[in-house]
């Protein structure tokens, strides 16, 4: 493919409900421009843009992918995102090497919550947005209807080409001394109502809306001129320095790493030696390609606003800038969804805990999103995404791409255990038949406390002699790891030690070290002990027709609400509070609740009693389990 210069360019990012027809409408605009003389369909497995293995099986996109359309001597680098929600990620990333977006609805579905989405993320980047009804060859499908609910949802600056007075009120809205215009005279000059619109659409005030059913290859080609006639061309300057953004990484078995790029300023000639100016270190581009879908062409230039792929940069990754030595450019990170659903994930065989860690640290490249996080009191690899598809397909792509078969499992809640009450007790360990005996022997007054552990003693008259003090206190440490309720850490502990006796020739540290566990468990089952969980401060975002099921279905998950706060656009913002051990799963429950119009964030807030019906089974399970071993 030759190299197109910026004005000739344009990146749009395909945004829409999932099933919309993003991927079919850019097969159909490949085949319109002559680039593949047969459509593929997403049912066959053979699209240009979802080639990939996942993608075939599954039927619907996962990851994005770049396919430029050469159309009337320009070229169009259509972005296409999967339209799912657990990918959101990948949207997250694409629309920062985009001008505009192409917001896909289904003329049989009409406004959808994908519809919707498209749109909220469109204008929280500034993007500008073009709607595209697509499957008008459906039975019953009433277009105009369509349209009326898009005005509906997003405003009157919603309007088709040919509609001019509605264009022209749009664009009376776009600016005080426009409007003043519109209403002296009636309507604009040619020259005015064009450039009014170029400039309303590259600010996102206007959103243009077209037609078209992708399968019939019906409307595509005036969408194309539509894209080259309103979206903006990347506003980069060819002369400055070279710099470029990462915006996607792809990881293949057979093809090994490529870096997806968008050319921010300068061009890219192959051999380059740039700087990477988030990782700082040198990165040469050795070989530089155009993609469309799987294919690959060597690039001999990439003019500034364009889109690359460069192979095997070594410190290189998603969200980056490289950039020519000379140049200050640095590009903002990328911020990603917050991941919402967590769930353990264990090697199926035993001593592939290692390959887990490298796996995910390679699929890492691919999808920035998900978290990866050791809790070391529940000893488990939790893996955080944004749904179970989402971390489905990372389990399939650590087994095709790593070889490690893994089991995803409900996460362990890290209870912890401390005391309310106080105790005084013995604790004596004494082994004197034969050989080497043992002795050690301590008195312990255990109490509670605000700290996680204290340690003191009040000895008196060397009932035990101090150099076996420190060998008590480690003895009790030890146990704070794993308390006699349910396994779990112990907090708020007081612990002094106060009495004891010795023997001259069998005593030893190890011996007192004993001694001091046995009273610690004694104590701690003596001293009204209490299993503690976390609880969880939840901000959830619903539109407030949902806000009943909410509510109702919070306290079933023992949760309180603190309060409400009416945020834009009809939706209220709860906060709440509930234990961890119920909220495992929110993402999924609060997604079905919602129609996926929910959204919410959680962090810890503190430790807190478990009401005693639910602790009595937690510590019955913990019995069984260990009386089983
Ligand atoms: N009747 C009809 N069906 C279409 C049309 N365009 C796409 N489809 C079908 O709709 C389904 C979804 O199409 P895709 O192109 O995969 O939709 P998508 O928006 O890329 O979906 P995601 O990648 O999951 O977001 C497929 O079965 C297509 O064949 C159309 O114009 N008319
Ligand atoms: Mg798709």
């Amino acid at each position: 493919m030759k190299g197109y210069k910026s004005e000739q360019i344009r990146n749009v990012i395909m945004l829409g409900h999932g099933g919309s027809g993003k991927t079919t409408i850019v097969e159909a605009a490949l085949a319109a421009s002559g680039a593949i003389s047969r459509m593929g369909k997403v049912e066959d497995g053979n699209t240009v843009s979802d080639y990939e293995k996942t993608e075939i099986e599954k039927g619907y996109s996962i990851s994005t992918t770049v396919e430029p359309v050469e159309w009337n001597k320009n070229k169009i680098n259509f972005l296409d995102t999967p339209g799912f929600f657990d990918f959101a990620g990948e949207v997250a990333g694409t629309i920062r090497a985009a001008e505009a977006a192409v917001i896909v609805v289904d003329a049989s579905a009409g406004v959808q919550v994908g519809t919707e989405k498209a749109w909220e993320t469109c204008r929280e980047n500034g993007t500008p947005r073009i709607f595209l009804i697509n499957k008008t060859d459906k039975e019953n499908v009433n277009v105009p209807e369509v349209i009326a609910q898009l005005k509906a949802k997003f405003g009157s600056s919603v309007a088709t080409p040919d509609d001019k007075e509605g264009l022209s009120e749009a664009i009376a809205e776009t600016s005080e001394e426009l409007m003043d215009i519109y209403f002296d005279k009636g309507e604009f000059s040619d020259e005015e109502f064009a450039k009014g619109l170029a400039a309303g659409i590259a600010a996102g005030d206007i959103a243009i809306v077209l037609s078209a059913s992708a399968v019939k290859q019906e409307g595509i080609k005036e969408f194309l001129d539509a894209v080259l006639k309103y979206v903006p061309a990347p506003t980069v300057d060819p002369a400055a320095k070279t710099s470029a953004f990462v915006f996607k990484t792809v990881v293949s078995k057979t093809a090994g790493k490529l870096s997806y790029l968008k050319v921010m300023g300068g061009k890219v000639t192959p051999g380059m030696e740039l700087f990477n100016a988030s990782a700082e270190k040198p990165e040469k581009l050795s070989a530089i390609f155009f993609v469309r879908g799987k294919t690959q062409a060597e690039a001999p230039e990439v003019a500034a606003g364009d889109i690359f792929a460069a192979a095997k940069l070594a410190d290189t990754h998603t969200g980056d800038t490289l950039r020519d030595k000379a140049s200050d450019a640095k590009y903002p990170p990328i911020s990603y969804p917050q991941p919402t659903l967590f769930l353990a994930i264990e090697p199926k065989a035993k001593g592939d805990e290692e390959k887990i860690g490298a796996g995910l640290s390679k699929l890492r490249d691919e999808d920035p999103s998900f978290s990866v996080e050791m809790n070391t009191e529940t000893s488990q690899r939790l893996l955080g995404g944004q749904g179970e598809i989402q971390i489905g397909i990372l389990q399939a792509k650590l087994k095709e791409l790593n070889n490690v078969d893994v089991d995803l499992l409900d996460p362990k809640v890290p209870y912890r255990e401390t005391i309310k009450g106080t105790s005084d007790v013995q604790g004596k360990h004494k082994k004197q038949t034969g050989g080497a005996g043992q002795y050690g022997d301590v008195h312990i007054k255990f109490s509670p406390t605000t700290e996680d552990f204290e340690f003191g003693e009040e000895l008196f008259g060397g009932s035990v002699p101090k150099n076996y003090v420190p060998a008590v206190e480690k003895g009790l440490r030890e146990c704070l790891q794993k308390g006699p309720l349910s396994g779990s850490r112990v907090t708020g502990i007081k612990a002094i030690l106060y009495d004891g006796s010795y023997h001259d020739v069998d005593s030893s540290e190890m011996a007192f070290k004993i001694a001091a566990s046995l009273a610690f468990k004694k104590g701690i089952e003596e001293a009204r002990p209490i299993l503690l969980e976390p609880v969880m401060h939840v901000e959830i975002l619903v539109p407030d027709n949902f806000l009943g099921d909410v509510m109702g279905d919070m306290s079933k998950r023992r949760g309180k609400i603190l309060g409400q706060e009416q945020q834009s656009g009809g939706r209220l913002k709860l906060i709440a509070e509930a234990p961890q051990a119920e909220m495992f799963k929110y993402a999924i429950a609060l997604r079905s609740m919602t129609q996926a119009r929910g959204s919410f964030t959680m962090q810890f807030e503190r430790y807190e009693e478990v009401p005693a019906n639910i602790s009595q089974k937690i510590i019955a399970d913990y019995k069984a389990a260990q009386e089983q071993d």
